[in-house]
């Protein structure tokens, strides 16, 4: 668990990572508690994602998570019950940073893409809130 503020997307940002460009090509690094501000205890990935689907579509309740499109490119809409936002992630060197408490819904993937997903917890389903009725709700938004 972070100790990032919660709840806001306030507390939600773009994080632009260290790029080592060479003629070769070039090479991005992440350092827990450097880069980011929570130790990574997962990692996983989505890929083969078909044109049109969506992903997410639920919050968490303690996970913070940096998304990266390490190829390709997606849409992150992100929705604190107050306000939502939209980035377009296109960069492998930016990725997102999604706080707890944060709904949040992936779309417009283009072909070939991959979303990378550091957590700061290894997976439990129940710290997912898929209702998003309950969701607003347990905001204090109604
Ligand atoms: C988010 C986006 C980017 C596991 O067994 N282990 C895992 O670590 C994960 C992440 C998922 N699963 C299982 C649970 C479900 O049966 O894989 C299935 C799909 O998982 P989920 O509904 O979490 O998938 P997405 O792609 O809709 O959402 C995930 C993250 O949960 C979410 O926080 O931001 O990827």
């Amino acid at each position: 668990m972070s100790d990032l503020k919660t709840g806001s997307l306030k507390n939600c940002y773009v994080v632009e990572l260290p790029r080592i460009r060479a003629p070769e090509g070039s090479l991005t690094f992440i350092e827990s508690l450097n880069h980011i501000p929570f130790a990574i205890r997962r990692t996983y990935y989505l890929y083969d994602v078909p044109g049109g689907a969506t992903r997410g579509a639920h919050a968490h309740r303690n996970l913070c998570q940096l998304l990266i499109p390490v190829a390709g490119s997606f849409d992150v809409t992100l929705d604190d019950a107050t306000d939502s936002q939209v980035w377009h992630l296109n960069r492998p060197y930016l990725g997102l940073l999604i706080s707890p408490m944060v709904w949040r819904n992936l779309s417009n993937f283009s072909s070939g893409s991959v979303c990378l997903v550091l957590a700061s917890e290894l997976y439990d389903e129940s710290d997912y809130i898929r209702d998003y009725h309950e969701f607003k709700s347990l905001q204090g938004r109604k």
